[in-house]
């Protein structure tokens, strides 16, 4: 191992970063246009996610909420550098191990993006491409440190270790060669490093940044989506009761508007699915296996509901819930075209990219509104909530219920098949708990004492709201007023008015369900089923 000094260490570090960044950007790049779902960033970081032990994704949800996967190429993109670095410095001491990292970082990628569901014929090329060009880009630069031999002949005197040698041999060298030149030789020599690998890193950034603009500029089916028009319901959902929304400033609107809806999946890349690509398949234990396109789909009488979703990563408190009007087909009805056999229990939901759900098959036959949704409040399914087609059940979490980009019911059993978190932690069957929330007053909003009131949602999907509580200081329970509820599947608002006085209180609230159940104080985790305890806050009111 030749020894190196703290200045070239330095140099190869930074070497082997801006090499791994022009890698990264011309493999995104290459995804960009040639295989859109074959990002090398998003491929590791799905695969992560596929990979990551239940608590880890349960540590990403709770520390960055819908913002995990922002967090999460963050996070890779940190472990990029530092690799990176890594290869440089491994490219100096032990050439060319350095260029075998950057190599097999480009294999990982490939791996990742083989490995996937929905993977494209292409989809190995932007890791190629990243592999190859990070090693290619680290060789060339390391050529070009100062302080390692270049082989072409002429600069070969210039190189530092001749310089200013006392020895015999390097005597010529050092009479034909003035030493300011070669101090001056030097300094271009570093000039000249800094100038490439700025420049390398400087190019893989363009390159990311022209990635983004050709995606943004060939989202073909957010054009499609666009242009889209849903035909009008069969069966229209009734009129949302004005009575539903109390209009209580803070409080959650009784419909979640699409843009503020909760998102929760493990796509990192949305998939891109365009209605004439789409097509649904029911098959495993059923008499009939039927094939719907979207032109079928659309031209059955689709009818509306209203549905409140709610994923199972929802905190006590948290905000991984939402309520919108659907458009869409009773699955019911798919399901009785193919006719199941009597013995299957379960529907193994299958999404595009490899996402699976496990529902109870009678949850999708009996009379509840389970859809196949192709509408969202009014629109056509926003691309990031499963465009062109998705599941909705009423009473069910979203992880064993509401696949999106939904391709595949596989009829099956609980006792013959997995879904995706059930191999991950949690439980195959996930129907939702009764829950009830404080929206206002909130924390920080430095309430003064005087008429006020407490309000905020509550839910039991598929069973009913009857009423909830509230309770002030550890006092009594009192009745909180409900507003109007939409239906048994939907969440419900709920207010109380009071006097505030100036001091800390303790806010705590508990629904009862319609079938006389009473909101537990018992805490549970999130994981495997739910959680369950009691939503509470602490407010300090002044004068
Ligand atoms: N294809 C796919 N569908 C999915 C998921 C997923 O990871 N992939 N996550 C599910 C979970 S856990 C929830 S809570 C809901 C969330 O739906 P939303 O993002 O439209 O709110 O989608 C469900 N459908
Ligand atoms: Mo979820």
């Amino acid at each position: 191992m030749a020894s190196t000094t703290r200045g070239q260490r330095f140099a190869a570090a930074g070497a082997g970063v801006a090499a791994a960044v022009l890698g990264a950007g011309l493999g995104e790049l290459t995804a960009a246009f040639i295989a859109p779902g074959a990002s090398p960033f998003a491929v590791i970081g799905s695969a992560l996610i596929d990979f990551a032990p239940p608590w880890a994704k349960e540590i990403a949800i709770q520390l960055f909420g819908t913002n995990d996967k922002i967090a999460l190429l963050i996070g890779i993109g940190i472990v990029l550098v530092g690799i990176a670095a890594l290869a440089g410095l491994a490219e100096l001491k032990w050439p060319p191990l350095g260029l075998a990292i950057m190599i097999a970082f480009g294999g990982v990628g490939v791996l990742a993006a083989m490995t996937r569901a929905n993977a494209g014929m292409l989809d190995w090329v932007p890791s190629v491409v990243a592999g190859v060009m990070g090693a290619v880009a680290l060789g060339l630069l390391m050529a070009r440190m100062p302080g390692r031999a270049p082989v072409s002949a002429a600069p070969a005197a210039l190189v530092p270790v001749a310089v200013g040698a006392g020895q015999a041999a390097d005597a010529e060298a050092a009479a034909s060669d003035p030493p300011q030149v070669q101090v001056q030789s030097q300094a271009i020599q570093r000039r000249t490093f800094l100038v490439w690998t700025a420049g390398t890193a400087a190019v893989g950034l363009l390159a990311a940044l022209g990635s983004t603009l050709a995606r943004a500029g060939s989202q073909a089916v957010t054009v499609v989506r666009d242009a889209l028009k849903l035909p009008t319901p069969a069966v229209a959902a009734a009129a949302v009761p004005a009575t539903a929304e109390l209009d209580i400033p803070g409080l959650a609107t009784v419909i979640t508007p699409n843009a503020s809806f909760y998102r929760i999946d493990t796509a990192l890349i949305v998939p891109q699915v365009t209605p004439a690509d789409w097509s649904l398949r029911i098959h495993g234990m059923v008499a009939n296996e039927v094939t719907i396109t979207w032109d079928e789909l659309l031209a059955l009488p689709l009818e509306e509901s209203v549905t409140t979703l709610t994923c199972v990563s929802n905190n006590v408190g948290g905000d991984l819930i939402g309520n919108a009007l659907w458009l869409g087909y009773p699955i019911r009805e798919l399901l009785a075209r193919a006719a199941p056999t009597a013995d299957a229990d379960m529907v193994l939901s299958r999404s595009i990219d490899g996402f699976t759900a496990s529902s109870p098959i009678e949850a999708l036959t009996d009379d509840r509104n389970a859809i196949l949704a192709v509408g969202m409040n009014g629109e056509p399914l926003p691309a990031e909530h499963g465009f062109p087609v998705r599941m909705v059940v009423p009473g069910l979490y979203g992880y064993v219920s509401a696949t999106k980009w939904v391709t595949e019911l596989e009829v099956t059993r609980f006792d013959k098949a997995t879904a995706y978190w059930t191999t991950r932690g949690w439980s195959e069957r996930g129907p939702i708990k009764l829950q009830s929330r404080i929206d206002v007053p909130r924390r920080q909003q430095g309430l003064k004492a005087g008429e006020t009131v407490i309000a905020g949602v509550a839910w039991q999907q598929h069973v009913g709201v009857a009423g909830v509580e509230v309770q002030l200081d550890e006092g009594e329970w009192q009745q909180a007023t409900l507003a109007t509820s939409i239906s048994d599947d939907t969440w419900v608002q709920w207010s109380l008015a009071w006097t505030a006085t100036e001091g800390d209180h303790l806010i705590r609230c508990r629904a009862t369900s319609r079938t006389g159940e009473v909101q537990t104080q018992e805490v549970s985790r999130t994981d495997p089923d739910g959680a369950t305890g009691w939503h509470e806050r602490f407010i300090t009111v002044f004068a």
